[in-house]
């Protein structure tokens, strides 16, 4: 849901006064129903925004249902609050951005969109193809677009064999710092530093220092591999403004119990 507080999701991103964190919600791998219990719950715990994407099996048909079942669920808890002086309606404002696999897995209901270049891929379709055949779409939806430099690091998993990357080394300090400065001259509002879902390493801090560094103006999203809040912390430590969680929250039937792992991880991140 677009949060009233701020004129636009990007402003809305880069106002987050401490580092937050981001659920990604697979539709490959969760029916909308359920999508949508995780991402309450997940709210609830503290989570600041949702992304709704994958590195493959995600098309229109099971995006724009996810993504309508998460805002239906955001508007009724939003209504449930409104009806509790307790509770805080604007809490429940927490923006539905697409990140997208490619121009086919996209919703118009959605509030905001990931328009990224996945700019150490080896194939241009990445690089500005399917951002060229989903420009239109998303103009006409008006869906709110973050430019996004995507940089995929060692080991990269599925998103790196797909995407086709160029992995970047836990060691290539120096090569990450160049891609910063690329993302930041051409006008990109994020960079997200990416080591695969489910990596057994998540992204070196040396690269996210790196990263941090050079580009002063982005802002930085780290994800792949993070499953607890000790390991969250050290990528804020080294310059992470917001940590993505995918397998994390898939691994739980029960919401109750991944809200109040998630209320740990969030608190243990923090510094
Ligand atoms: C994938 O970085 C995200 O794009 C999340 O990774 O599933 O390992 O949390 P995990």
């Amino acid at each position: 849901m677009r949060p009233s507080t701020h004129t636009d999701v990007i402003s809305y991103v880069r106002a987050q006064t401490q580092p937050s964190h981001v659920i990604l919600i697979d539709p490959d791998d969760a029916t909308p129903d359920v999508a949508a219990q995780r991402c309450i719950a997940a709210v609830s715990a503290g989570s600041k925004m949702i992304f709704v994407g994958g590195s493959s099996g995600t098309d229109e048909d099971n995006v724009h249902p996810t993504v309508v079942a998460i805002q239906e669920a955001l508007e009724l808890c939003k209504w449930n609050a409104s009806q509790d002086s307790g509770l805080s309606e604007t809490d429940w404002e927490v923006p539905v951005v697409l990140f997208p696999q490619g121009a086919a897995a996209l919703s118009p209901s959605a509030d905001a969109i990931t328009f990224m270049m996945l700019m150490n891929s080896t194939n241009p379709e990445f690089l500005v193809g399917e951002q060229v055949r989903g420009a239109p779409y998303i103009r006409k939806a008006g869906v709110e677009p973050m430019g996004m430099g995507y940089v995929i690091c060692a080991p990269g998993g599925k998103a790196g064999e797909v995407g086709q990357a160029n992995l970047i080394k836990s060691n290539q300090t120096d090569l990450i710092s160049a891609y910063a400065m690329c993302a930041e001259s051409y006008g990109f509002s994020i960079l997200y530093l990416e080591a695969g879902s489910g990596a057994n390493t998540p992204v070196s801090p040396e690269l996210i220092r790196a990263a941090k560094a050079a580009s002063g103006k982005l802002v930085l999203l780290v994800g792949g591999g993070i499953r607890n809040g000790a390991t969250a912390k050290l990528a804020i430590d080294a310059g992470a403004d917001w940590i993505v969680t995918g397998n994390l929250c898939e691994e739980f039937a029960d919401a109750h119990e991944l809200q109040s792992t998630l209320e740990t991880f969030i608190g243990e991140m923090r510094p």
